[in-house]
């Protein structure tokens, strides 16, 4: 087997199996409403399918959360549907990465039960399972984790488990070997099956630090210290790559939640063989405070370039980028990062699109993105599905602020958002089902959804197409060195690609306002090659977009 660097040309779609298409009416996605969707994302153009969890699990946190790592989720499909889908992606020429969750499984997984029921069970060290303080009455220490509580639950008297996410998720204890030898064998199995790599979940968590000390000030997520990059993260990585990963030609991106760019680093440099990518949050936390999305501040566009210039320039020959402006945790990114999400929703999706498509690195496209889907329309809490978001409205009514508001802050934040029906037609449940779906779909599937946006003239999903269209074989959008052109400037973001004495340029307008850019006088010799609209001024109308060529 030939290892080769197939995820530099791949152009990835994210795919959240509940949401994306319903067979056989039971109100949820499944496998066989993927595959009849295959021709759609070939259409589309996308070579590389990441498909978030589809294994067997009692979905606490929508698949997050597994009890079988080699069996699919029964309303999902089965084995040979899988296996069906596999085949009919390889044959358009499309990829498939899994969602590797690792950090933790499902409370229901038969190791755990096992593990809780008896204490002299050979799957009780598969669980990081420790005697409370004060004879049992107080936890191991004061932990909480992402999901807005305590991180140890009690198993009896005498003993708790760590859960950094839900309850439903305990963590496994990766310092026993055995546990790795799973995950190895986990990693084969759909790896010889036929599958083309993983996307893994909170890889940078699975390393927790031994001594499991208390932490103070207990705010939220206490305790990352030890066990955010913890100290043998980089050790079982690369025992993972050098005995199964490294003998298939098959690519992993991390989710590094809570990293910065030099564990980036760490993690991808070729040379350290661990992870071939990872995604870092760093632009999706310019309009919140200390990373934390419920802490909402105002996008400001110069605090994105600069996050943008420190991974675009600090990969640059060293490691390769994941870009991503979505994904099933975040909200849509339409009336995000400065956006409008209603008469300016075509020049909002585009815009944002093109800006984030010219850079180096591999591009995802989270399901629904490419036809500018908006977020849900919650209005009671009641519509809500999501486990973070529900703990979290609980913790933040205990702490008694007015319901009214956090209820509004819950809705424009949850990630649920994300998670609505994929809008097909503007059908009674928007073609993705027969019967009324686990989470309602949005009201405007009347007027966004695939079938309308392919008919109109402002396409969000041509548009789509032909960012894809110009970045294959495209060797300066590939290796071309990064420069932003104007790193102060508040309103207008442009950035240059060059590699020899070819060059991209591209300028977008992140307002809602008509902009004069100098820069465009200086393009009179460029050719245009893509834009949102027919101006060719050197004003720049709201949300416009240019790329422009020097070749
Ligand atoms: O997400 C990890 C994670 O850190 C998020 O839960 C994040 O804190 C949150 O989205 C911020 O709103 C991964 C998965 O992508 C997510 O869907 C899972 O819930 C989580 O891990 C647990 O497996």
């Amino acid at each position: 087997m030939k290892k080769t660097d197939w995820y530099k040309d791949a152009i990835i779609y994210q795919i959240y199996p509940r949401s994306f298409c319903d067979s056989n009416g039971d109100g949820l996605g499944d496998i066989p409403g993927i595959i009849s969707k295959l021709d759609y994302l070939k259409g589309l153009g996308v070579n590389c399918v990441w498909l978030s969890p589809v294994y067997d699990s009692p979905q606490e946190d929508n698949g997050y959360d597994i009890s079988n790592y080699k069996d699919i989720y029964k309303p999902f499909g089965t084995l040979d549907d899988f296996k069906v889908m596999l085949n009919e992606m390889h044959k358009r020429g499309i990829r498939l990465i899994m969602d590797l969750v690792v950090n933790h499984t499902s409370s229901e997984h038969p190791w755990f039960k096992s593990a809780i029921s008896d204490k002299n069970s050979p799957y009780r060290d598969y669980y990081i399972i420790k005697k409370g303080k004060k004879n049992g009455k107080k936890p191991p220490n004061n932990w909480s984790g992402f999901f807005a509580e305590k991180a140890w639950e009690k198993i009896d008297d005498e003993y708790y488990y760590l859960h950094l996410f839900a309850k439903g998720q305990p963590d496994l204890n990766w310092e026993n070997p055995k546990v790795r030898e799973e995950v190895k064998d986990i990693l084969r199995f759909w790896l010889d099956m036929g599958v083309d790599g993983f996307r893994c979940d909170v890889i940078t968590l699975i390393s927790k630090d031994q001594r499991f000390k208390s932490v103070f000030p207990t705010l939220a997520i206490a305790g990352k210290q030890y066990y955010v990059n913890g100290p043998r993260l980089h050790e079982y990585l690369h025992e993972l790559n050098k005995d199964v990963l490294s003998n298939y030609d098959c690519m992993t991106v991390g989710e590094t939640v809570l990293s910065s760019l030099d564990d980036a680093k760490l993690l991808i440099q070729p040379e350290r063989e661990e992870l071939s990518m990872v995604f870092n949050f760093d632009h999706t936390d310019t309009d919140n405070f200390f990373g934390a999305k419920w802490f909402y501040r105002e996008f400001k566009l110069t605090r994105l370039k600069k996050v943008v210039d420190r991974w675009q320039h600090g990969l640059f020959n060293c490691g390769w980028n994941s870009l991503f402006i979505e994904n099933h945790d975040q909200r849509r990114c339409i009336g995000r990062f400065g956006t409008n999400d209603k008469e300016l929703r075509y020049e909002s999706a585009t815009m944002l699109g093109a800006t984030y498509f010219m850079l180096q690195g591999t591009p995802f496209i989270y399901q629904g993105q490419e036809i500018g889907m908006t977020n849900g329309d919650f209005t009671e809490m009641a519509d809500l599905r999501d486990v973070e978001v529900k703990n979290t409205y609980k913790l933040a009514e205990k702490l008694f602020f007015l319901k009214p508001l956090i209820k509004k802050h819950m809705f424009s934040l949850t990630r649920d958002n994300a998670r609505t029906p994929f809008q097909w037609n503007n059908q009674e449940f928007a073609g993705f089902s027969s019967v009324e779906p686990w989470i309602r779909v949005n009201a405007n599937k009347e007027f966004i959804n695939a079938e309308q946006d392919l008919k109109n003239e402002k396409s969000i999903n041509k548009f789509y197409r032909q960012l894809i269209e110009f970045r294959k074989n495209n060797e300066v959008i590939k290796n071309g060195a990064y420069t932003c052109l104007n790193k102060n400037n508040n309103d207008v973001y442009a950035y240059k690609r060059k590699l020899d004495d070819k060059e991209v340029v591209v300028i977008s307008n992140f307002k809602n306002k008509i902009v004069k850019e100098k820069l465009i006088d200086e393009l009179s010799n460029y050719k245009l090659v893509i834009s949102n609209y027919s101006n060719k001024s050197n004003e720049l109308q709201p949300y416009e977009t240019r790329v422009y060529i020097n070749y």
